[in-house]
């Protein structure tokens, strides 16, 4: 079976190697020696001031509305995984959508103002399959009506943005270190802001509150991460540089197969160095995609519908009508992209695409 996705795992005595040092020191998690090497190793990796690892990337963005203080409506995007939103519910607020960029796939800057009341406490956009949002465009908007910007970054590990890491960007930007990420601690995620008072209100919110064994300043959560997850990041960083460049060329090989059939390509932003997170393709139609869908599963090929439904449509969190966003969810696929997928796989998993689609 060819999965969309397979997690790297680095060689085993690599990780054992930290093992053995967690056995030594037993000292198993609560910002342990190997959580605050991997925070240092990420600040070094990506240039970027502040760094808090936390336990995944729906903590991640609960801690960044809650450090913020938001409430109210936040403006976000209805094309993303489901934690974006539900992280928005979950900390009390109501998402207010505004639809997405037909080619960018991101939020649309020129229908952010419009959505715009006062009841808006913030905007919180994803940067979808790692491809950067008009930033620029969102910053202008956020700063005329004095809105932070929560950025979820989690397919974004490795993407540059006018040659910095996306993670500098917004009021806080969160990923997510998920198993199915590029780059993984098995579950796991971070928040990365500029600002350092925000980064020690994060920190704070992470560890329960506590200021000292016996003092509370914030009303926390644990969201903090061991161990025994640092250690398969830090076991992975060394691989960063294959994965990413592993996952370029595959994608430039499904490029050239399906040179020859009608879709829509991911519109790359032009400042950004992409990071290859995800391939996805885009057909004319639902009938056209669900059709490729069933031909590769009879293939035992398993890609996935990222995003549907789109966030809108689902009752729990709205009924408002999106009609770019449902129709890209409708006829948007993932093939599968990951660092052991073979050249003859990726063959084979195109040309069932043309057959499926008669060429
Ligand atoms: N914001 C955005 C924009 C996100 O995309 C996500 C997560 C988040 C926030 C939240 O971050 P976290 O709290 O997760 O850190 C997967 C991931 O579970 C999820 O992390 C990710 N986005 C989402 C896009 O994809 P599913 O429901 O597709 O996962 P699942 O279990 O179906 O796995 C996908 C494929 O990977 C399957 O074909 C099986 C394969 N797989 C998976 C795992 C876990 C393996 O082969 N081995 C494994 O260990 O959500």
């Amino acid at each position: 079976m060819i999965l969309v996705t397979k997690p790297f795992l680095p060689p085993q005595e690599d990780y054992q190697k930290y093992l053995d040092g967690i056995w030594d020191r037993n000292w198993l998690t609560n910002n342990g020696p190997l959580v605050n090497e991997l925070e240092l190793k990420l600040k070094e990796y990506l240039h970027t001031p502040h760094v808090l690892y936390v336990t995944n990337g729906t903590i991640a963005l609960q801690i960044a509305i809650k450090t913020l203080g938001l409430k109210g409506e936040i403006i976000t995007t209805p094309f993303s995984y489901v934690a974006t939103t539900s992280s928005i519910v979950w900390e009390g607020c109501k998402p207010v959508f505004v639809d997405i960029d037909a080619y960018s796939l991101n939020i649309d800057p020129s229908k952010i103002e419009e959505a715009i009341t006062d009841q808006t406490s913030a905007i919180l956009a994803t940067h979808v399959f790692g491809n950067p949002c008009d930033i620029d465009a969102i910053e202008i908007i956020a700063n005329k009506y004095k809105l932070p910007v929560i950025y979820d970054a989690a397919h974004c590990f490795g993407t540059l943005y006018k040659g910095r890491s996306i993670f500098n960007y917004g009021t806080i930007s969160t990923t997510s270190f998920h198993a199915t990420k590029l780059f993984h601690t098995v579950e796991g995620g971070a928040v990365f802001t500029q600002d350092s008072t925000l980064l020690k209100k994060m920190a704070f919110l992470a560890n329960f509150g506590h200021h000292g064994p016996t003092d509370f300043v914030e009303v926390g959560i644990n969201g903090k991460n061991s161990e025994f997850h640092a250690a398969m990041g830090l076991a992975n960083f060394k691989y960063i540089q294959s994965i990413l460049d592993a996952r370029k060329s595959q994608s430039l090989q499904y490029d050239k197969w399906l040179d020859a059939i009608h879709w829509q390509r991911l519109e790359i932003n032009t400042d950004a160095d992409f990071n290859f997170a995800y391939y996805p393709l885009i057909l004319e139609d639902e009938e056209t995609a669900l059709k490729v869908i069933k031909e590769l599963e009879a293939n035992r090929i398993s890609p996935r519908r990222y995003f549907y439904p789109s966030l809108n449509t689902i009752p729990l969190y709205s009924s408002q009508s999106l009609p770019v966003s449902e129709s890209i969810s409708s006829r948007v696929i993932c093939l599968p992209l990951y660092f052991t997928l073979s050249s003859e796989e990726i063959d084979f998993i195109s040309r069932i695409i043309l057959r499926a689609l008669k060429y």
